[in-house]
């Protein structure tokens, strides 16, 4: 049995992304045999509350205030309009909501209250609510998880190499905080990053390795293919290429062996045949809905006749399988 490892190099770690293409997916889905079901893959919603006019620079993203895009900006949402559309993401087969926000980091306000009251109000849907919000201190994940959050979305993006590229408003070690602080809290850990940025492999595989040596590694580890956006310093880059999403997903997979390595942004611009290669190597999430937080996503039509040709079943949540255990 494939033992779980928090030592991992980086020597370790670029050897498992360089082995051999059909090599590697088929370590990695041997891993992914060992530790779930391949035929089920969790799918999840995500909800942007608050868009836009955020004041941090990270260079991918079109929700940062002083690039020029074509994002709406809106303040945070009601609580019912949020909880109407968790509905409707219930009902279409979500079991994992995801509310993200364009803020930097969560302030002590009304706003931050009337999240609690979203938070609260999924929860009671039996999902699992996972927010994205910025930075949050000790006392703020803590009260998140009382009020029922399940997991909390932080992506390291890229390496700490690679880092100061990309965002020069907050340093690599603010995310570590803000993971160590959702650790501590109970609250389940999703962080992930994000590839095409212009960064070396040396550098994908040296993010896995900060998640993967953690004391616990993540539950949940998304990873995106940069999604380029008119009016980000980023907008230029090429396609990520399909090979290259494969073997990050695999080399997570095998690494982490217990988390939910999601497909996230970037499916947009794949077929069906190179999502299936994704979930061969070890991928077992996407997110569903023609939005993601504010970029175009695959319909909910399309991916319920890729699950069907796939053989693939929607997992339930975790929330389920705790209380039937
Ligand atoms: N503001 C919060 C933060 O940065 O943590 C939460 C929302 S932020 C939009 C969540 C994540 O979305 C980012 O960390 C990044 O990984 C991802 N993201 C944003 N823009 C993207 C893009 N154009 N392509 C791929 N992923 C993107
Ligand atoms: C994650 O890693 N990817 C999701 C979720 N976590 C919050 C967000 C992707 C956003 C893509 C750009 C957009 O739609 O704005
Ligand atoms: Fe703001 Fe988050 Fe976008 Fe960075 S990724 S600009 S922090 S919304």
């Amino acid at each position: 049995m494939t033992e779980i490892r928090n030592n991992w190099t980086l020597a370790e770690a670029e050897a498992i992304y360089n082995t051999p293409f059909l090599d590697l997916v088929y370590k990695a889905a041997t891993v992914h045999r060992q530790f779930h079901d391949a035929q089920e893959v969790q799918v999840c919603t995500l909800l942007s509350v608050k868009t836009g006019g955020c004041p941090e620079d990270c260079a991918y993203c079109p929700q940062a205030a002083r690039y020029h895009t074509d994002v709406k900006v809106h303040k945070l949402m009601e609580v019912e309009e949020v909880l109407s559309a968790a509905s409707d993401a219930k009902s279409k087969g979500s079991t994992r909501f995801c509310m993200g926000a364009a803020w930097r980091e969560v302030r002590d306000n009304k706003d931050f209250d009337k999240v609690i009251d979203m938070v609260k109000g999924v929860n009671a849907m039996d999902m699992e609510v996972c927010c994205t919000l910025g930075m949050i201190t000790e006392s703020q994940a803590q009260r998140l998880h009382e009020a029922g959050l399940y997991a909390y979305n932080h992506n390291l993006d890229t390496s700490e190499g690679y880092y100061n590229e990309i965002i020069s408003t907050r340093q690599f070690d603010d995310r570590i905080h803000t993971l160590e602080n959702v650790r501590k809290s109970g609250i389940s850990v999703c962080s992930g990053g994000i590839i095409g940025m212009g960064e070396t492999n040396q550098d994908r595989v040296a993010m896995l390795v900060t998640l993967a040596t953690m004391p616990s590694h993540p539950e949940s580890v998304p990873v995106n293919a940069l999604v380029p956006v008119e009016g980000t310093p980023l907008e230029k880059q090429p396609k990520v290429p399909v090979w290259d999403m494969v073997r990050m997903i695999a080399t997570a997979r095998i690494m982490m062996p217990q988390a939910m390595v999601r497909l996230s942004a970037g499916r947009v611009m794949m077929s069906d045949e190179e999502q299936a290669l994704c979930f061969m190597a070890g991928a077992n999430s996407i997110f569903s809905g023609e939005r993601l937080l504010t970029t175009p996503n695959p319909g909910v039509d399309h991916d319920q006749n890729l699950f069907q040709t796939l053989n693939l079943r929607p997992r339930k949540s975790f929330k389920d399988q705790e209380v039937m255990a």
